[in-house]
C-alpha cells in the first residue's frame, strides 16, 4: 500500500456500522489494457497476488484483455452486466504524450468505468496507472508508490464483500 493508501477508521461509538464479511468463493474478473504492457503486467501481477491473498484461488479469477484504456469501459461492462462475477477490476496505465490524447484516454476510461458500476450495480475497480512519465508509472506499479493494481483488487474484494450486506437496491 503506498503512503497515500487506505487506512483504517474507527467508528465512533453508538453508530450502527454494516460492514462486509471475508469471504473466499468470490469470482473476479480482470480486465488488463495492452498498451504498456510492462507496467500492466505488473498491475496484474499485483492484482493476482492481492485476490490470492484473500483466499481467492485463480481458478475463480478471470482475465481478459483489451487493447488499450480506451476500451476498458466496454469489456468491464459486460462482464458486470453477466451476473458471473462479484465484482471487475480494470488495469490500465496511460502515459501523458505531447498532445492532448492523454486527457481524452483517460477521461473516458474513468467515466466508463464509473458508468459500468452506476448501470450495474457491481463494484468495477479502477486500477488505471494515470502517470505524467514511465518513471511515475513504474512507481506505481509495484515501486516506491506501491501497486495500484493490487489496490484495486483490494478495493474491488472488499466493496463485494459489502455489497452482499448492504440493503439490496429498491
Ligand atoms: N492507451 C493506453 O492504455 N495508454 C496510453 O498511454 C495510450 N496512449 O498514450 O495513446 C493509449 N492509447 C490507446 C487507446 O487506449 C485505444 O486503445 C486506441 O485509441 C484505440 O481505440
Amino acid at each position: 500500500m503506498s503512503e497515500f493508501g487506505v487506512g483504517t477508521i474507527v467508528v465512533p461509538d453508538g453508530c450502527k456500522r454494516i460492514a462486509g464479511q471475508p469471504q473466499s468463493e468470490l469470482d473476479i474478473a480482470i480486465v488488463a489494457s495492452r498498451f504498456n504492457a510492462e507496467i500492466v503486467q505488473k498491475l496484474l501481477d499485483g492484482a493476482v497476488a492481492e485476490l490470492e491473498s484473500h483466499g481467492i484461488a485463480r481458478d475463480r479469477i478471470t482475465v481478459v484483455l483489451v487493447p488499450g484504456a480506451w476500451e476498458l469501459p466496454l469489456a468491464c461492462r459486460r462482464l458486470a452486466e453477466s451476473g458471473w462475477h462479484s465484482a471487475v477490476v480494470a488495469l490500465g496505465c496511460v502515459i501523458r504524450g505531447e498532445t492532448p490524447h492523454f486527457d481524452y484516454v483517460c477521461a473516458e476510461a474513468a467515466r466508463g468505468i464509473t458508468d459500468a458500476t452506476a448501470a450495474t450495480g457491481v463494484p468495477v475497480a479502477f486500477g488505471v496507472v494515470t502517470a505524467n512519465t514511465l518513471e511515475q508509472a513504474e512507481a506505481r506499479a509495484g515501486g516506491a508508490h506501491g501497486n495500484k493494481g493490487s489496490d484495486a483488487a483490494d478495493a474491488a474484494v472488499e466493496m463485494a464483500e459489502l455489497m452482499r450486506v448492504l440493503p439490496p437496491a429498491t
